[in-house]
């Protein structure tokens, strides 16, 4: 037998034992991985987190194994990508806006009102756009694999109902540590204060802050209802979650161990997906029979907060680059009319 033909043999079966999830005879070591997120356990993305541990179970046959360490014992969203960086910590799920500070081009995603709807988000961040952004964080010592869905941002405070945007006024809103949500909320005319998610519940309960900005299912399974009573609808931003490993590591993996990983991470994907938006939709009633009011903005009102909030994007636009902002306008423009 030639060697070329034996080579066609060993790939096709280890692409046979790949797909039936026997991946043992292949190039794959045991890997311990850990896996850090900064939600609880019983959120969307701690479900997430465990599917893709049973998947990269499954595909590797056992052999590497996802240790996954949620609520921020890790560290906030920018010290694990920091320990990811430098080869301390294998893998993270996490905002894309906490990575702007790394790669610039991720504010991409901040922008407010970018997306209608999940449809177009899904076609933009899983096209060549989304790969476009996700391939830049590789220069700074990260793999971004798949993203996953955070979700449209929805405002809530513990002062008053914000049903206008003169109710902004005086609220210390924390917002994530990224510029464009900076400038976003201080726009708005709220008292704008960058905190790591890890610290919100706790501020939020000692009013150190009175709001914060997240999509249903984190207000939800954060408890903010506790301690938050008003929530106003603005859906603001869809903000997508992205799984990072560090590439220090990444690079010492096989092609097979890394096929394992992408495979599993867009299994996860899929799956998370489904089960956030799922979620999301009960979200909103649950928090009201947990006591939260909630306020719809007026027609006009939204309008205003919108013709504020996007204000910022030339500054977002200059800051990515003239091209990747261009072409993504461009994209969404062409998925708007193809229906
Ligand atoms: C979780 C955060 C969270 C984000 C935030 O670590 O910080 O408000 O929405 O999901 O990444």
């Amino acid at each position: 037998m030639t060697l070329i033909r034996r080579t066609f043999i060993a790939c096709a079966v280890g692409a046979s034992l790949l797909a039936s999830g026997l991946a043992s005879a292949q190039d794959i070591k045991p890997h311990l991985i850990r896996f850090g997120y900064g939600l609880n356990e019983q959120s969307n993305q701690g479900r997430a987190t465990k599917v893709l541990a049973e998947e990269v179970a499954k595909l590797s046959g056992g052999k590497m194994k996802l240790r996954a360490i949620g609520a921020a014992a890790l560290g906030s969203d920018i010290q694990m990508q920091q320990a990811l960086i430098g080869g301390a910590q294998e893998m993270m799920v996490g905002s894309t806006a906490t990575l702007v500070g790394i790669t610039k081009e991720m504010a991409l995603w901040d922008t407010p009102f970018l997306f209608n709807n999940a449809q177009e988000a899904d076609a933009v961040l899983d096209g060549p756009l989304g790969d476009r952004v996700r391939a830049k964080l590789e220069e700074k010592g990260l793999v971004g694999l798949v993203y996953w869905e955070n979700g449209f941002r929805n405002l809530t405070n513990s002062k008053h109902a914000v049903a206008k945007l003169e109710d902004m006024n005086g609220i210390k809103l924390r917002v994530m540590q990224n510029n464009v949500f900076l400038d976003s909320f201080k726009t708005l005319g709220a008292n704008a204060i960058p905190l790591p998610f890890s610290e919100l519940f706790s501020a939020l309960e000692t009013k150190a802050v009175d709001g914060q900005e997240n999509p249903y299912n984190t207000i939800l399974s954060s408890k903010f209802y506790e301690i938050q009573k008003y929530l106003t609808v603005t859906n603001h931003v869809y903000s997508p979650w992205i799984v990072l490993a560090s590439k220090k590591w990444w690079d010492s993996l096989s092609k097979d161990e890394r096929a394992v990983l992408m495979a599993a991470a867009k299994t996860s994907r899929d799956f998370e997906r489904k089960d956030t938006r799922a979620e999301a939709a009960k979200a909103l009633d649950e928090l009201k029979t947990k006591g939260m009011q909630v306020t719809v903005l007026a027609p006009t009102e939204a309008a205003r907060m919108r013709d504020k909030l996007t204000r910022v994007n030339a500054g977002i636009a200059a800051n990515v680059g003239m091209d990747l902002w261009r072409d993504t306008q461009a994209e969404l423009a062409r998925l708007r009319t193809k229906k």
